[in-house]
């Protein structure tokens, strides 16, 4: 099994991912992963085709939000208050760590400490092939995006800037 081999943070997303019921294999490469081009670059994929992870902190709640965003777009913070219903703050890396349980650069889309709110980009959806970060700055998996949603239960809505 390669799972025995995973770094302890990517272990746990496989984990998760089983628990959920799928049986996507996480992957670590030698290259980084840690940005959506380096990721792309390392996969060979288009960055349009990583799903990457953007945690938000809901400014009344304090509640983790995730964007999951095609690596193309750039997140229209506005647009994601506005389907939450509150004001988003800036996450640091401590918010980040502390309330997911994985350091940016690696965040993936299950496993959380926290269960978070989650967004998932639109444009996601059209296509057939995506990858999302897998607990560090080398993981990843490739999902579909329908399976994303059934794997986050996410909510699929316009979120990119310019839409
Ligand atoms: N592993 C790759 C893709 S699979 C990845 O995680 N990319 S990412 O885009 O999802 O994660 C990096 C994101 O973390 C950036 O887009 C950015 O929104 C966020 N980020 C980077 N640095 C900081 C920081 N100092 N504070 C808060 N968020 C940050």
């Amino acid at each position: 099994m390669s799972g025995l081999q995973l770094k302890d943070s990517a272990r746990r997303v496989q984990a998760a991912i089983q628990d959920a019921g799928f049986a996507f294999q996480v992957r670590e490469f030698p290259a980084s992963t840690r940005t959506s081009e380096e990721a792309a670059a390392a996969i060979g994929c288009d960055v349009a085709q990583i799903a990457k992870s953007l945690i938000f902190r809901a400014a009344d709640t304090g509640r983790p939000v995730l964007v999951m965003a095609s690596g193309a777009n750039r997140v229209d913070e506005k647009a994601v208050a506005g389907l939450l219903g509150e004001k988003l703050a800036r996450a640091d890396a401590d918010f980040v760590r502390a309330r997911t349980g994985f350091a940016i650069g690696g965040v993936p889309p299950v496993g959380h400490r926290e269960a978070p709110v989650v967004f998932i980009d639109a444009d996601l959806m059209a296509l057939d092939e995506i990858w999302a970060a897998a607990g560090t700055p080398n993981a990843v998996f490739r999902l579909t995006p329908t399976d994303l949603v059934a794997l986050t239960g996410g909510a699929v809505a316009a979120v990119k800037k310019g839409s």
